[in-house]
């Protein structure tokens, strides 16, 4: 697939995990919606998307005349994102692939024209192969007002931009948008023509990063280096891992150590708040980590 459409593994296995959790997420009810049916109830009942969804809703009966799916398969989110990539129909129209060559284009049942599929959305987006879509850099002080400018590696490197780890930026005449994501306190990224690319798949900034770090993690490369400022006395989640931990250790919690924070995660809270004579907020939070530790 990478060597078909030359986007890297890395990116596609990225895209996987935030659509669906590598399919994982299709066996939730919430995502197995008929489209059809979800699309027509939108059409009629919400009018702000009521010209999304009769779009939507006849692409998705174009894909049922092309005979790819069966009716009953052709399920989706409540908005009609579909499969282990989550394409809208229209997307699906234009890019859909059957890439393990059993003659359908299957994004529900089958990964290899899922993911096939995704490559062809970026290569048709011009995904420039062999490049990465950024880089974590440390803004150099006064540097802030530079949010929003595009200019080659080699300018940002002379106006002291540097990665985390003190290496230079390679191929320094590819140009760079300096995104300032979460503020001039935290890290700065200089992001690359394949970073726009993926944003042709979702268009927030903060999908397309996760995509990009996610993607380097898989590669080995490691995640994020410079910390993201979070409001006083909360949690990242390393430290919300450690929290279930602890609060599974001592007995109070037996849900999953997964970092989320629903109704049992929250009971457990309040109810060691209580015992500890704090007031019974349910939040996780740093007083209460440092409590147990
Ligand atoms: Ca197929």
């Amino acid at each position: 697939m990478e060597r078909h459409f030359g986007v890297d593994r890395t990116i596609l296995l990225a895209i996987w995990s935030m659509e669906s959790n590598y399919g994982a997420a299709l066996e939730n009810p919430e995502r197995l919606h008929n489209v059809p049916q979800a699309l027509a109830t939108l059409a009629w009942a919400d009018p702000k998307r009521s010209n999304y969804a009769k779009k939507q809703l006849l692409a998705a009966l174009e894909i049922l005349q092309e005979g790819d799916v069966a009716p009953k398969q052709l399920t989706g989110s409540w908005a009609g994102a579909m499969g282990h990539t989550q394409f809208i129909p229209t997307s699906y129209l234009l890019y859909a692939v059957d890439a393990d060559g059993n003659g359908k284009r299957d994004i529900w049942h089958s990964v290899p024209d899922a993911l096939a599929t995704s490559a062809n959305l970026l290569a048709k987006n011009g995904w420039t192969t062999g490049k990465t879509w950024g880089y974590e850099a440390v803004l150099p002080a006064g540097a802030a007002r530079y949010a929003g400018q595009t200019k080659t590696l080699a300018q940002w490197a002379a106006l002291g931009f540097a990665r985390p780890n003190g290496k230079g930026f390679p191929r320094g005449s590819d140009r760079a948008t300096l995104k300032l994501m979460a503020g001039a306190e935290g890290p700065a990224f200089l992001m690359t023509s394949n970073f726009f690319t993926i944003k042709k798949y979702n268009a927030a900034d903060s999908y397309a990063l996760a995509v990009g770090l996610l993607a380097d993690e898989i590669a080995g490369y490691g995640g994020m280096q410079q910390s993201w400022p979070r409001p006083a006395g909360t949690l990242d989640i390393k430290e919300k891992f450690e929290l279930q931990h602890r609060m599974k250790a001592l007995g109070y919690y037996d849900g999953e150590v997964d970092g989320n924070f629903g109704s049992g995660s929250k009971a457990a809270i309040s109810a060691i708040q209580q015992r500890l004579g704090m007031q019974q907020s349910g939040e996780p939070s740093r007083t209460l980590l440092n409590a147990l530790r």
